[in-house]
């Protein structure tokens, strides 16, 4: 990657993977794009424009005029708002997403897909997931990452273009807050333990679900990014995971800092429903066979950085 464009850059993952590349790459060698234009390091750290992704025309002269040679598309809707909104994300995550291959074909650039997962359903096996298995999942931002992971590997074949992608867990990041994700109660319940001491968990005790720490998921994409091709078996998408917990274990790496802290329970049948649905643990071997993927923080490790740096924000 030499000059690179991100799309949905204020999200959860583009407001840390934004400065995150442009230091590594130089802040003039990325070009941040979103909808709106919202104050802070991802608007005023480089260069930064308007974009609808929807918008192919505006997408395609912006990549051409940016001399772009990768596209990193994050603009997408998460789980639990698609679920209340089924068409307008279908309009996002899948059209959205497929104006963003296009416009790699078109601009002849690599392109990075992030998919889920969501990607599974409940007849995949929920244990130790492998990397190639049953895909039917029952939501409607699942059905969409298949159909972008399934999309990325047609582009790779007919076209020859070069398509990444991962499948994130639940990502937990102090920058930013995630939106309308099903494994978002995995970050509240850190803020909350530092502002209020307790929390209320929307998903129900018993629930294992996939996590990973930011710095761990901002890395993992540029090792991918940057990996021999020649090595990649699979393009869209690998699993990657760094700990799989259940809301209990959570609260008891919490307490090893703050001893008080407290849960309690009032659990969203939507979220836990499509909790339910997806893995407990995914098999990650893959990507460490293809390309050296090697997260570096577990539960406890995550939790006292999350906890520091939370303190000291608030
Ligand atoms: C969500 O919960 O929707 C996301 C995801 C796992 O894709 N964090």
């Amino acid at each position: 990657m030499k000059r690179i464009i991100i799309t949905g850059a204020n999200g959860q993952i583009g407001v840390e993977l934004t400065p995150y590349l442009r230091n590594l790459y130089g802040a003039e060698n990325v070009l941040a794009t979103a909808r709106r234009k919202v104050p802070g390091p991802v608007s005023e750290g480089g260069p930064f424009v308007l974009l609808d992704v929807r918008d192919g025309k505006a997408f395609s002269e912006s990549v051409e005029s940016f001399k772009a040679d990768t596209i990193i598309h994050l603009a997408g809707m998460l789980s639990a708002r698609a679920e209340g909104d089924p068409l307008g994300s279908w309009d996002v995550n899948v059209e959205g997403s497929h104006t963003a291959l296009e416009v790699a074909r078109e601009r002849g650039t690599a392109f990075f897909f992030p998919s889920s997962i969501a990607a599974f359903g409940p007849t995949t096996p929920a244990k130790n997931t492998p990397q190639d298995t049953i895909q039917r999942p029952t939501t409607i931002y699942g059905v969409a990452k298949v159909t972008l992971e399934l999309l990325c590997d047609y582009y790779h074949k007919k076209f020859g273009l070069d398509t990444r992608g991962l499948r994130f867990p639940g990502l937990i990041s102090y920058e930013a807050l995630p939106g309308g994700g099903t494994t978002d109660y995995a970050v509240h319940i850190y803020y909350d333990a530092v502002k209020k001491g307790s929390y209320t968990s929307f998903i129900a005790s018993g629930t294992y679900m996939d996590m990973m720490y930011m710095p761990d998921a901002l890395a993992a994409v540029v090792d991918l990014m940057e990996a021999d091709p020649e090595k990649l078996i699979h393009r869209n998408a690998f699993n990657i995971s760094a700990m799989s917990f259940e809301p209990e274990q959570i609260a008891a790496s919490i307490r090893k800092v703050l001893p008080d802290f407290t849960m309690d329970y009032d659990v969203d049948p939507l979220r836990q429903g499509i909790a339910e649905s997806w893995p407990d643990s995914l098999d990650c071997t893959a990507a460490r066979e293809e390309w050296g993927f090697s997260p570096k923080y577990g539960l406890d490790e995550m939790t006292q950085d999350m906890l520091a740096r939370l303190k000291d924000r608030m």
